[in-house]
């Protein structure tokens, strides 16, 4: 093989590998106990071809009340809805970067777009749907709040009006996954605040972790189209 294209296999070998699988204690979150945070957790080849699928899928309004006015547009996979291929690979990956143990027993692709209205999202708390869930995030910039529980368990969509502060904020990047177990994933309602921009600073919980920026000539990121991908399984 010439050396020129050696050089362009061994770029694509590298943007399509699998992660590597992640030490225990890597990417935790303090204050937010059961978090894992994961800023490269798909390679970018890898992250585009999702974001191309996942872009494809007939979305529609949420029924679920999570998501409010300006709220994303959501596919839900489960029990009636067979899981594609792509999501099958998604999968295969999260499994071997440790993300998940048992793979996933329901999965929501959500749509937000930041018109006509910045986009939002309910806090709430997922736990119903499984013991654990993974958040992927594509193609834009944006912050999750989490919020304490108000100690009403039986409550799963806090109230859109509270105007309590978030106990933690997480920048999350295209490319990367948020995992909640345990703690973060029972005792904290997490949700987006309709913003078009969101700030960088030392006081985002995950602000150590993050990779993709320049942290001492950015301090804002602005939002742009989004989709992630909820992947709910047994712990
Ligand atoms: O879009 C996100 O980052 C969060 C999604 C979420 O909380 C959900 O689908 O229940």
């Amino acid at each position: 093989m010439d050396e020129e294209h050696r050089t362009v296999v061994d770029e694509d070998d590298e943007a399509e590998r699998a992660p590597e699988p992640l030490s225990p204690g890597e990417g935790a979150i303090a204050g937010l106990p059961g978090a894992t945070y994961v800023s490269r957790a798909l390679s970018p080849a890898f992250a585009y071809r999702l974001a191309r699928n996942a872009g494809k899928v007939g979305v529609k309004p949420a029924r679920y009340g999570i998501t409010g006015k300006g709220g994303p547009k959501v596919l839900p996979y489960g029990s009636r809805l067979a899981y594609p291929d792509w999501l099958e690979e998604l999968v295969d990956r999260l499994q071997a970067l440790g993300a998940m143990q048992k793979r996933p027993t329901q999965v929501s692709v959500n749509h937000y777009v930041p018109h006509p209205e910045p986009y939002r999202l309910v806090p709430h708390i997922d736990s119903n749907t499984g013991q654990q869930v993974v958040i992927v995030s594509l193609l834009s910039y944006c912050c999750l709040d989490f919020y304490r529980n108000s100690g009403r368990k039986d409550l799963s969509v806090l109230d859109p009006e509270d105007t309590r502060e978030p106990a933690v904020s997480l920048l999350l990047e295209p490319g990367s996954a948020l995992i909640l177990t345990g703690e973060a994933y029972r005792e904290f309602g997490h949700g987006i605040a309709p913003r078009l921009t969101d700030e960088v600073s030392t006081e985002l919980g995950n602000y150590h972790l993050l990779t993709s920026l320049d942290k001492s000539a950015t301090t804002t990121t602005t939002r742009s189209a989004r989709i992630s991908l909820a992947l709910w399984s047994p712990e």
